[in-house]
């Protein structure tokens, strides 16, 4: 590396010196290369100004002019172009020549599969032309693409329409106009040839907007879904939050090769064809239901991310956070809301919280950044969330919805900051949030220890509550948070004890503030069954010396289907946890009956939702165990895992069976509660695989499958059971579709998490399957992504041979994809949490590649941190 990358700091923000209000692009697209000649209009902003630099990464410079004249006052550098000797106002004209072709990066001007096409969020914008590539500078944009017209038949750019022509060689042109100012990273170019699905929607005050969804040739039957998807989100947000579409259009296009999920560009949404392709052949439900997810989530950016957009990239979690709660509000009011929770909450528990405890930990509003692309985390997006959701939990919808209200009057148009945010959401619902605002700015996982202590004489409760954050790699001191915290008393009937204090009903949602607080309930006659951190409150972990009978107790009792679902959970981990210090002692796995039975009653229940029922039965991931132990015994952790899950399999064998068969549906529907028996039913096959009809069984539900949910579920019971036809029914399959990568990518998850020995020799292998390529993201995440995050017993080998292999691979993805790479990288960033043999080998892979002489600052960054002392 031959300059060190510099870190930006939050505390260092600065308004630029000068703004550019509008921007003329126009496009030349060519096989070689493309010109890019834009046209700015740049005022200052500071008196006294006369130097600017714009950002530019990977551009050839062709001229500089300013108001129409030459421009010699500049200078090149790494990073961009430095202008000097400038007026205080003036049109800047720059040419740019870009290889679209040569792009494996993704970001900037690319090619996915023949047709061009643009992400610029965080920073690509300046690898298309040099600019104030910064989101506080929102200019008016006009594009203007040229292309061959047989090759490129759809020009499409931001906005509206507004010009098209042809010229004599065989090309044409298309004018764009985008009346809304925006920041550079919204801007979006897409040419190509595509299918074209078509439909309107009428706003509730009447204006039609044309809707467009662009796809590959020949999937135009897979389009339906994210249409319909669109068109919902389009309604839900006039319904529940009084954001109405602004634009008279509003374009998806799908592609094969992208970073990520998709991309909220201003009435130009690209998107992975993951997340628009569906019918009931390719895609199972869980796809449907991330279609609908992803689809509204980028649809609701258009007011909380596009109209109001973020300062700076520092406050990331203004347009994310709020948007993730926007789109898990709507997947719930359109769905199950306990299972939309149980989802939203196994990512918080798992995953989330252990960012918190990796070398990245940062507060969901970062203080230091090299690589933005780095800080799309789940912290930032999924914490983010669930700190928006608190304070929805804290006002109220109404109080809510006023304080959105308020935040649109006072920001609309321009670049925010969360601060922003939050005090609209004060000032509208008179709310001290002096205390809250801390989970801005503090990181790591807060941990909830909760005694409690019944006085049969005063007929009193006590909670005593503590709440520690543990120091985290980023910030070692921790204060006491303003925690909401729900709770619910039940005598031993079932019924429900009132909170009251003085004899007055108090509130279901606690507010701890204090380090250590003790909160005191009168008229509590019996020693009550207590139900905790209802609808998980606040994104924290409790300790509470639950009995087995208690929580039992609660599978059945609790009012809500999520303190169900949760007290099923602590009844495992308990079990979990036990078992695992038992075979680390030597000695064998014990599964109560009684446990066994509480697990009995949920499959018998004929009150509880087919779908809630799945979820109860689904044991924690390998990776959610993990993090409950400060040591991760991988090996332990699957054993008794697997142990578990037989022990149920055996016991349940008659329940399990029986549901299976009565949940059969003779036709293929999506509707929520088809979805939820099939869901169950599968659940059921993934226990039965593990019995002595595994074999027949699975056999039979491939066979009979009429939808890909059904089949996918079969591939995954017979890998997970490691049954005999596991192969025969993984060839069939990979027959049927080895030429459509994104249905392959179910399968090649598999493979990267198929439990059987060899497992790394096995991934190794499937990367010369024809239908695999490292060029493109989704295939790389769903083999060897999965490999390394999902198969934990495999990856970390004691040879650390799983550590070598991503490695190798990590060194071809560092110069072809950075930004795959970099999200590739994190199971090795986590080394600290495996014994010292597993620590040193991580470590050593890490160190190899901090020698890298051409390390990309994406992954320079995470590997510094993970090796800082
Ligand atoms: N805003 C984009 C993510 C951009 C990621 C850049 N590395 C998608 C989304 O969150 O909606
Ligand atoms: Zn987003």
């Amino acid at each position: 590396m031959t300059q060190q990358p510099q870190a930006k700091y939050r505390k260092d923000y600065k308004a630029p010196d000068f703004t550019i209000t509008h921007i003329d692009l126009d496009f030349d697209l060519q096989a070689s290369m493309s010109r890019v000649i834009a046209k700015s209009r740049v005022t200052q902003q500071v008196t006294g100004a006369d130097s600017m630099f714009l950002d530019g990464d990977a551009l050839s410079l062709q001229r500089v002019e300013v108001n129409g004249q030459p421009w010699p006052h500049y200078e090149e550098t790494s990073e961009g172009l430095h202008l000097s000797q400038l007026p205080s106002e003036f049109d800047l004209e720059i040419e740019t020549h870009i290889d679209a072709a040569a792009n494996t990066l993704l970001e900037g001007l690319y090619l996915s599969d023949g047709a061009y096409c643009t992400q610029c969020e965080a920073e690509g914008f300046r690898r298309i032309t040099y600019y104030l590539d910064r989101p506080d500078v929102l200019a008016k944009f006009t594009t203007k693409i040229t292309a061959d017209k047989a090759a490129f038949p759809f020009l499409l750019s931001n906005g509206n329409n507004v010009g098209a022509g042809e010229l004599s060689d065989g090309r044409h042109w298309v004018q764009w106009d985008d009346p809304y100012a925006k920041p550079s990273y919204l801007f979006a170019l897409v040419a190509g040839d595509f299918d074209l699905l078509s439909d309107k929607f009428k706003t509730r005050s009447g204006r039609d907007v044309a809707l467009e969804i662009f796809v590959d040739k020949g999937n135009l039957n897979r389009a339906e879904h994210a249409m319909t998807s669109l068109k919902n989100s389009m309604k839900w947000d006039e319904d529940r939050f009084d954001l109405e579409y602004d634009l008279d259009i509003y374009m998806i296009v799908a592609v094969d090769f992208f970073n990520m999920g998709a991309m909220e560009n201003k009435g130009l949404n690209v998107f992975n064809s993951k997340y628009v392709l569906a019918n009931s052949d390719t895609a199972t439900d869980t796809d449907y239901l991330g279609i609908e997810a992803v689809i509204g989530h980028e649809y609701f950016h258009n007011w909380t991310g596009n109209r109001v957009t973020c300062r700076d990239w520092f406050q990331l979690s203004l347009k994310e956070g709020l948007t993730v709660f926007r789109d898990q509000e709507f997947s719930s009011d359109l769905g199950s809301r306990a299972v939309n929770r149980i989802n939203n909450v196994r990512i918080v528990r798992g995953p989330q919280f252990a960012e918190d405890r990796s070398p990245m930990a940062h507060p969901i509003r970062p203080e230091k950044v090299i690589e933005m692309n780095n800080f799309y985390t789940l912290t930032v997006y999924e914490k983010g969330s669930e700190v928006i959701r608190m304070m929805h939990t804290l006002l109220g919808e109404e109080n809510f919805q006023r304080g959105m209200k308020l935040y649109f009057e006072r920001h609309d148009g321009t670049a925010a900051t969360c601060e922003d945010f939050v005090k609209a959401m004060e000032d509208a619902s008179d709310a001290d949030l002096a205390q809250f605002r801390l989970w801005y700015s503090q990181s790591g996982t807060p941990e909830l220890t909760v005694t409690s202590d019944f006085d049969d004489k005063a007929n009193t409760l006590s909670l005593t509550v503590k709440q520690y954050t543990p120091s985290t790699a980023d910030q070692k001191e921790k204060l006491p948070l303003l925690i909401p915290f729900d709770i619910e008393l039940y005598a031993a009937n079932g019924d429900v004890i009132e909170l009251q204090r003085n004899g007055v009903a108090v509130d279901n949602v606690l507010r701890v503030t204090e380090a250590e607080q003790t909160f005191v309930f009168d008229n509590v006659e019996e020693n009550p069954v207590i139900s905790m951190l209802r609808e998980f409150s606040a994104p924290v972990t409790l300790n509470y010396e639950y009995s087995d009978e208690d929580l039992a107790f609660l599978m059945v009792h609790a009012r809500n289907e999520f303190a169900r679902w949760d007290a099923g959970q602590m009844l495992l981990a308990k079990h979990i946890k036990a078992n695992v210090a038992r075979v680390q002692a030597g000695e064998t796995i014990i599964f109560p009956e009684e446990v066994v039975d509480a697990f009995r009653g949920v499959l018998l229940s004929e009150e509880l939702d087919v779908a809630l029922i799945a979820e109860v039965m689904t044991l924690p991931s390998e990776n959610e165990i993990g993090g409950w132990f400060d040591v991760v015994d991988v090996d332990a952790i699957h054993q008794v895992r697997d142990a578990i899950k037989l022990s149920l399999s055996t016991a349940l064998a008659d329940e399990l069976s029986a549901l299976y068969h009565s949940l059969n549906q003779r036709t293929y529907t999506i509707t929520h509660e088809s979805i939820g028996k099939r869901s169950l039913r599968n659940v059921c096959l993934g226990y039965l695989a593990l019995g002595e009809q595994g074999n027949a069984l699975v056999s039979a539900h491939f066979e009979t499958a009429n939808n890909m949910t059904d089949t996918a579920a079969a591939l995954a019971a017979a890998t997970h059971a490691e049954l005999t036809n596991r192969d025969a029914v993984m060839a069939a399959f990979s027959d049927k579709w080895q030429h459509d990568g994104l249905v392959m990518d179910k399968w090649f998850l598999l493979q990267g998490c198929n439990p059987s020995v060899g497992a790394l020799d096995n991934v190794k292998a499937q990367m010369s399957h024809p239908a695999f390529s490292l060029k493109n993201p989704n295939r790389t995440r769903s083999l060897i992504g999965v490999f390394c995050n999902n198969n934990p017993v495999h990856f970390h080998e004691k040879d650390g041979a799983g550590y070598k292999f991503l490695s190798d691979i990590l060194i071809q993805l560092n110069e072809s994809n950075p930004q795959v790479a970099s999200r590739l990288i994190d199971p090795l960033l986590k080394f600290k949490r495996f014994d010292s043999d597993r620590q040193s080998l991580m470590r050593a892979q890490l160190e190899r590649l901090a020698l890298l002489d051409n390390l990309a600052k994406d992954l320079y960054e995470k590997i510094n941190k993970a090796l800082e002392v």
